[in-house]
């Protein structure tokens, strides 16, 4: 299924009357506070979501999983997914994914069909943290730390088959996510895990193509319970210093233990240059995968507060960096979630590009605790929607897009070509 631009065009011309009174009083408002608002919707524009080919059918959980219908059945249809959210939101231009759950057959075909919705793809991400048909060695404990070389050496030569499936198809990294390490104490030798890891990852480094990256990322518990080889940022970063320029920390929102300040560790990485991106999620417990902003949307925008200081002292703009949603959607309608992750996304970078820098390091300087934390919460406070609105109105696409979603009937159309009872690969 395709959505016409002519079809966005109706139903933005059915709603614009009211979103041009809202955006118009808004733009004044922020005006008056010398803040211009073609520049913040210029910045919501440039900035790019991937998602993951993985996120496209109904999640679960260890007990169960209920589809939902209409869900693909193929990597064509995950493109054509991913390419209706961006027709919608003109912000999701890219598909991350997931080998093997979703091997490319013919690169070249794959490619056109993602350039005519205007996709291209964004990071590989190899999968060691599951045993698949006809694999020789079992994963079960480990991969890339494991105590036989053997293994070791399987999982090696994966990553570096995913490469270059990612090669193939235009991507410029590669995404690892490492699951190993042990459930119980004594089970293994963290240092000997450590070692093992340096070294199959420092053979995977030498195999990256000149202009490729490789994103490391933690997570502190699950699949394992009692240690994690790639436990934390410090661990990502002290492996990615010991590979060399091409290796940065990729930040899950998901994979730290209760109360983490993230932001605090963003701020850090983007100060030693080795801030690879992120996976957007949410989550109330652990690794829960929800919808962007659902859970704690002040948490996302401090984030960006820190995101955005980041890339001004780097002198670079959101495109330096790889931005992709990581979420499981356990009850709700993939599509209608993903556009809602990434509407939360662009608010909270929309109400950071507010924070007025100035004024906050002079209360910072006078040590005005008061004034410091009033000047973020009056950013968090503006309701950004009309300029998230106009963004994705300027760049083609709708002005409400769940809205325009549920108008066409999209998951029914989906459920008419490709049946009720269809399950993607992926979690
Ligand atoms: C992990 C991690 C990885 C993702 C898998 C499916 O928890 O977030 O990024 O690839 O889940
Ligand atoms: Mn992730
Ligand atoms: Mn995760």
């Amino acid at each position: 299924m395709r959505i016409d631009q002519y079809q966005i065009d109706q139903h933005n011309d059915s709603i614009s009357l009211r979103h041009s009174k809202q955006f118009g009083f808004l733009t004044e408002q922020l005006g008056e506070q010398g803040i211009n608002a073609s520049e913040v919707i210029n910045a919501l524009t440039a900035f790019q979501v991937a998602i993951p080919s993985w996120a496209l059918g109904t999640g679960g959980t260890r007990f169960g999983r209920f589809s939902g219908g209409g869900e693909p059945r193929s990597l064509e249809e995950k493109v054509e997914d991913v390419g209706l959210l961006h027709a919608l939101n003109r912000s999701s231009g890219s598909i991350s994914l997931h080998i093997p759950w979703d091997i490319p057959q013919q690169a070249e075909s794959i490619i056109s069909l993602a350039s005519s919705f205007d996709l291209t793809f964004d990071a590989v991400n190899s999968n060691t943290f599951q045993d698949q048909k006809d694999q020789e060695l079992s994963y079960k404990f480990g991969s890339l730390s494991h105590v036989d070389a053997a293994v070791r050496k399987q999982a090696v030569a994966h990553n570096i088959e995913v490469i270059k499936y990612g090669k193939d198809l235009g991507s410029k990294a590669l995404s690892i996510w490492l699951s190993d390490g042990s459930c119980f104490p004594g089970q293994s030798s963290f240092v000997r895990a450590f070692q093992n890891t340096l070294e199959s990852l420092q053979e995977i480094y030498a195999a990256l193509p000149e202009d490729w990256k490789v994103y490391v990322e933690y997570k502190a518990y699950e699949p394992n319970f009692y240690s994690t080889v790639i436990q934390d940022w410090g661990s990502s970063l002290l492996f990615c210093q010991k590979l060399g320029p091409k290796a940065d920390v990729l930040v899950d929102l998901g994979h730290h233990l209760p109360n983490a300040n993230i932001e605090q560790i963003v701020a850090t990485l983007m100060m030693e240059g080795r801030l690879a991106g992120f996976h957007f999620n949410d989550s109330k417990y652990g690794d829960d995968d929800l919808t962007v902003g659902s859970i704690r949307p002040y948490m996302l925008f401090l984030i960006f507060v820190e995101l955005v200081e980041g890339m001004k002292r780097a002198g670079n703009g959101s495109d330096a960096y790889a931005w992709m949603i990581d979420a499981s959607h356990n009850v709700k309608d993939p599509l209608e979630d993903l556009l809602q992750s990434v509407e939360a996304i662009l608010i909270s970078y929309a109400q950071a590009l507010l924070v007025d820098r100035k004024k906050l390091e002079e209360a910072r300087n006078q040590n005005d605790v008061v004034l410091a934390q009033q000047i973020l919460q009056n950013a968090f406070r503006t309701d950004v929607r009309p300029l998230v609105r106009e963004s994705m109105r300027l760049s083609g696409g709708s002005l409400d897009p769940i809205g325009l979603f549920r108008n066409l009937k999209v998951r029914n159309e989906l459920m008419n070509e490709r049946g009720r009872v269809t399950v993607a690969t992926g979690l």
